[in-house]
């Protein structure tokens, strides 16, 4: 039998999670982080969030799934890579700087972000091009929320993104195979980034983000593929001009900027039409499941593309 000490118990474990979550929502959620933050890197810390009128009502995936199922190419292309080897990496101290077409352009530490911050649980589906889907109970805000105290100035078309490039802690930055040009970098039209339902996301499940999944801090866009929710930002640009994304840099044939989840556009090798949600079944008699345009957020964002030929605009 495994005993747990008694620190590594979360509220969450003990009562039911509605009640939990419906009686510390009223906490401030920053406040509980900053003190987070100081457990370290390893040492998940229990998040104090309001639920979200955004979230699914789907079941969400087994957190053990969640955890140990992931891409993040910095640490290996392989989906049991970053839970081996993100252990090691350093999340604290941790500042993102915001610099480009902004009003108040600095190096802000991840505290500092968070400060006056109402965390809130957000349980969304996410669905990865690759053809499989989880539904994740991300704790986060609202990007806008950053955007709107850096004052983006009115020649801000786009927002650009970027991940860690560490070597020394990121083993797939080492070495003569490269999969990706690092850094990893993703972008948003400036009001898909200001959408109520594009976050950043500092834990899942009650808890500071694993290592894994992209701490401290990482966007979360649910209508878009997986590949679009860079993971462990450190940099966020206000630009004129749309920026230049990972995927489209290493495969512009197969990946655009848009990268809207739309069953009715074929990846140029296979079909993106159904989905594997993980966790449900397995193998051969996993069942696949219609995947939804827009992965299902279409009355929240179809508005921001009409006009828009989402054939050519994948
Ligand atoms: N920096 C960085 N961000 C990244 C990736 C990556 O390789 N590096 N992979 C993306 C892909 S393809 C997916 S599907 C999601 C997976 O997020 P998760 O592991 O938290 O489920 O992260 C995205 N963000
Ligand atoms: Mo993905």
């Amino acid at each position: 039998m495994l005993i747990k000490a008694p620190s590594d118990i979360a509220p969450s474990e003990i009562t039911p999670r509605s009640v939990y979550l419906s009686r510390r929502g009223l906490l401030a959620g920053a406040g509980a982080l900053a003190g987070a933050l100081a457990f370290g890197p390893a040492d998940a810390a229990t998040l104090t969030a309001a639920k979200s009128p955004f979230s699914t009502d789907e079941k969400p995936t087994p957190k053990k799934d969640v955890v140990s199922y992931n891409n993040f190419y910095e640490f290996g292309t392989d989906k049991a890579d970053p839970v081996a080897y993100a252990g090691k990496l350093t999340t604290s101290p941790w500042s993102v700087k915001v610099d480009g077409l902004v009003g108040k352009p600095a190096d802000y530490a991840l505290e500092d972000i968070l400060k006056g911050v109402a965390l809130e649980e957000r349980i969304y589906r996410m669905r990865c091009v690759e053809g499989w889907s989880m539904v994740i109970p991300w704790v986060g805000f609202p990007l806008a929320e950053l955007l709107k105290k850096v004052e983006p100035q009115g020649s801000a078309k786009y927002v650009a993104f970027e991940t860690l490039k560490r070597p020394s802690e990121m083993p797939g930055q080492k070495g003569v195979f490269q999969a990706l040009p690092w850094p990893y970098v993703e972008g948003l039209r400036l009001d898909e980034a200001m959408n109520p339902l594009t976050i950043l996301a500092v834990g899942l499940y009650g808890e500071t983000l694993p290592n894994q999944n992209g701490a401290p801090i990482r966007l979360v866009v649910p209508w878009k593929y997986g590949f679009k929710s860079i993971k462990s930002v450190v940099r966020i640009s206000l630009v004129e001009k749309q920026p230049e994304t990972t995927w489209q840099k290493q495969n512009p044939g197969e990946y655009g900027f848009y990268s809207n989840v739309n069953p009715e556009v074929d990846h140029p090798r296979w079909s993106q039409k159904t989905e594997r949600r993980i966790g449900e079944g397995s193998g051969l008699f996993a069942a696949r499941r219609p995947t939804l345009m827009f992965n299902g957020y279409a009355e929240q964002v179809a508005s921001l593309y009409s006009g828009l030929d989402l054939r050519k605009n994948y």
